[in-house]
């Protein structure tokens, strides 16, 4: 199979506990590529947009508040068949429910202090990795 991409978040969490690093470290483990990557600190209107299929959730306004709460790392990942692989490396979404060795389960607090986030559809990768890189940038990771 051809290799592919998909788009990861480190999460503010991970950086309050210093474990931005080990979590990239445990992907490159598993055999997936950093091919872009930035570290910023997401505004209000960014992370209310980038989780807009939630807005209606009962969650949404601590899940807005938590994600702009401290630097968070975007990424885009080559590896085979990515999409569904990172899903599976990076567990259930509540690191009680994730599986042994999966990156929520290792590094994660809380269903909402989750650690990362992985694109869950090719379609969303492609949208998501455009949210937060331009257009050469994803060029120049191919
Ligand atoms: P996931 O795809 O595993 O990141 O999970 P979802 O797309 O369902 O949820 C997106 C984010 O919303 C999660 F990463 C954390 C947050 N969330 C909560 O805080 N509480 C919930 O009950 C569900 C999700």
């Amino acid at each position: 199979m051809p290799d592919s991409y998909t788009l990861t978040i480190v999460k503010p969490d991970a950086f309050g506990s210093n474990k931005a690093g080990k979590i990239i470290a445990h992907l490159e483990a598993q055999g997936f590529r950093v091919r872009a990557a930035r570290v910023l600190h997401l505004t209000k209107v960014q992370a209310e947009e980038f989780y807009s299929v939630h807005r209606e959730r009962p969650f949404f306004g601590s899940l807005v508040q938590f994600m702009t709460s401290g630097p968070c790392m975007p990424l885009v990942l080559e590896k085979a068949d990515a999409v569904a692989a990172l899903r599976k490396a990076i567990g259930a979404t509540d690191p009680k429910e994730a599986e042994q060795g999966t990156v929520r389960q290792l590094f994660a607090e809380s269903k909402e202090r989750n650690a990362i986030h992985a694109s869950d559809s090719d379609e969303n990768a492609a949208r998501e990795s455009r949210f937060f890189f331009s257009e050469s940038e994803l060029l120049a990771a191919r």
